[in-house]
């Protein structure tokens, strides 16, 4: 396993792993699941708010969408596979998560780290032009037109244009994106009830976190908003298997390894 190999199972280096329950409280759960998101966003938002400016030019979205659809493939796979990284390493220093067995770490990467993604798409990605930060510039979906799955980016940047009406807070998000990535529901767990105790403490943290901020209405949201990512994600793994049924090739040799583990 590539995820195995590249995360060994290490305890020692978070000693909070090892005793979730000895955390003093909420506060720290809350800190530590905020600094390590912080610390796995390639981007802060400052940084991609003075970034804004830069928008794909004409000639620039013609290059995108004269590619072929395995060559643009190819090129969203390796992409998405680098956000990926930074959601596992965030995943490693969720208080709790590295206690779980080898095979339920996985079991919940597999099915929500492609969540997590989106979700963390919302920072980047400006509403007043619905564009997203991609290559290093300011992207619309006319970008994306060769990947032959206009239904499948429509509906991610919703889910994104939607994501960003909530204004939630870095904390928010870290939060959020913990409790995605935290979730008992998830197929081929081997102990759900070591999952659970994981899952309960990040839902009080982030209960927590908007009972502080006086929004404790968004609780409610936040879990509609569960429901449609795992729809995109399944819509996302069907694109893949008849990405995978026309270009086998590609997607065999040319897909990097991490997200074929992953999705495939
Ligand atoms: C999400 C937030 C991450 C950084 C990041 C990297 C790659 C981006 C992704 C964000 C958003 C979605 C994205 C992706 C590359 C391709 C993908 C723009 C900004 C689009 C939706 C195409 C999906 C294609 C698949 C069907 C292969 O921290």
């Amino acid at each position: 396993h590539d995820l195995v190999a590249i995360h060994p199972y290490s305890p020692l280096e978070d000693p909070y792993s090892l005793y979730p329950h000895s955390l003093r409280n909420v506060d720290e759960l809350c800190a530590s699941i905020v600094r390590s998101h912080r610390e796995t966003t390639q981007y802060r938002v400052e940084e991609l708010q003075a970034l804004r400016w830069k928008v794909l030019s004409r000639e620039e979205i013609q290059v995108y969408q004269s590619k072929s659809v395995d060559e643009m493939w190819q090129h969203c796979a390796i992409r998405l596979t680098d956000a990926v990284q930074y959601v596992v390493e965030f995943a490693k220093h969720i208080p709790g998560f590295r206690m779980l067995s080898q095979n339920d770490q996985i079991a919940l990467l597999k099915t929500g780290s492609m969540e997590v993604v989106l979700v963390r798409m919302c920072r980047y990605f400006n509403t007043e032009n619905n564009t997203v930060f991609f290559d290093g510039k300011f992207a619309g979906v006319e970008v994306f037109k060769s990947l032959a799955c206009g239904d499948l980016i429509a509906a991610v940047f919703d889910f994104a244009h939607d994501m960003c009406a909530l204004k939630l807070t870095e904390q928010q998000i870290a939060l959020f994106s913990a409790l995605v990535l935290i979730n008992t529901e998830r197929p081929c767990l081997e102990d759900r009830s070591r999952v659970q105790r994981v899952q309960r403490s990040v839902e009080f943290g982030l209960t927590h976190i908007l009972h502080r901020d006086n929004q404790e209405s968004l609780m409610h949201k936040l879990y509609q908003r569960m429901a449609v990512l795992r729809s995109l994600c399944s819509l996302h793994m069907e694109k893949l298997r008849w990405f995978s049924q026309r270009y086998p090739l590609t997607a065999h040799s040319l897909f990097p390894p991490l997200y074929k583990e992953l999705f495939a």
